[in-house]
């Protein structure tokens, strides 16, 4: 498509920013840091997300760029807010281009070292699919490699994908991102709670940390927090902002 053709330009010209949307602990109120999702700032179009160019995302020198530019945006950010109440942790999506990568873990941490930051302070987010992709043994010896590095492993969008129950006992990860697909159907549907239920109890029983994504409203956020789930996300909490909003948001929640 057009807007695809001038992608590569956009990206080469700063056009991609990070928006960042936070992530919310029930237990204590507080915020604990935020998921960077990929906007581009067209110069006419405005600001346009992800959905508008998704087939970036299947080609590799594309979806490696896109990385590499919210990676170092990241960085930068957390650099900048390294003085400030902003809790200086957040999570990145990547796609099995970059797993597949020689070399991925490890130029991570240079990027995030290059700026006095430390690999504590960034989760990958992978999906079901990109999990089970081609070079899926490949894949979860990056994600292992990332872990024994210090980042954080965040499987999103948990229970849409192929991914059997199994999976979770070999796969490195350190948290599970409920679809938001479950947590809309948790008020109507007492079949959707028990589904929600059960992962969140696989999750405390693997010693894993578990998310629910898209909490819209104040029925959803009572039910998610019955369940036991203490970590949202969702636009209850925030919509993602652009990253020179993030100071101020953070003032007036506390
Ligand atoms: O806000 P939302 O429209 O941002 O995102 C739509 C989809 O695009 C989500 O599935 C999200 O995971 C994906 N996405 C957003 N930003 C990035 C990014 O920087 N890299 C990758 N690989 N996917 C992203
Ligand atoms: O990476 P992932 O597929 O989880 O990306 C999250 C997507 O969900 C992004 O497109 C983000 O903008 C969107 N999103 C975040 N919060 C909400 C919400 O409360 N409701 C809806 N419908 N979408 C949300
Ligand atoms: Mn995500
Ligand atoms: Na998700």
């Amino acid at each position: 498509t057009r807007l695809m053709h001038s992608l590569g330009r956009g990206v080469a010209n700063g056009e991609l920013r990070p928006h960042y949307q936070p992530l919310l602990d029930l237990r204590t109120g507080q915020l604990v840091g935020f998921e960077a999702l990929a906007r581009w700032h067209h110069p006419t179009e405005g600001v346009l997300a992800p959905g508008l160019f998704a087939e970036a995302f299947d080609e590799p020198d594309l979806a490696r760029a896109i990385t590499t530019t919210m990676v170092d945006a990241v960085a930068s950010d957390l650099r900048s807010w390294s003085h400030t109440a902003v809790p200086a942790h957040v999570s990145v999506n990547v796609t099995a281009f970059d797993l597949r990568m020689d070399g991925f873990a490890t130029d991570l941490r240079d990027r995030l070292q290059h700026r006095g930051l430390t690999t504590g302070q960034l989760a990958l987010e992978v999906t079901e699919t990109t999990v089970l992709s081609r070079d899926s043994q490949r894949i979860a010896a990056t994600l292992t490699e990332l872990r024994s590095l210090g980042f954080a492993v965040a499987l999103d969008d948990f229970g849409t994908g192929y991914a059997s129950l199994s999976h979770l006992i070999s796969l490195p990860c350190d948290t599970i991102k409920i679809d938001r697909s479950f947590i809309s159907g948790l008020g109507a549907s007492p079949r959707t709670a028990a589904v929600v239920r059960s992962m969140v109890q696989l999750s405390a029983a693997l010693g894993l940390e578990i998310v629910a994504e898209g909490v819209e409203t104040r029925a959803e956020l009572d039910a998610i927090r019955a369940l036991d789930c203490h970590l949202v996300q969702g636009y209850l909490v925030s919509e993602p902002l652009p990253g020179e909003r993030i100071p101020a948001f953070v003032a007036s929640f506390a």
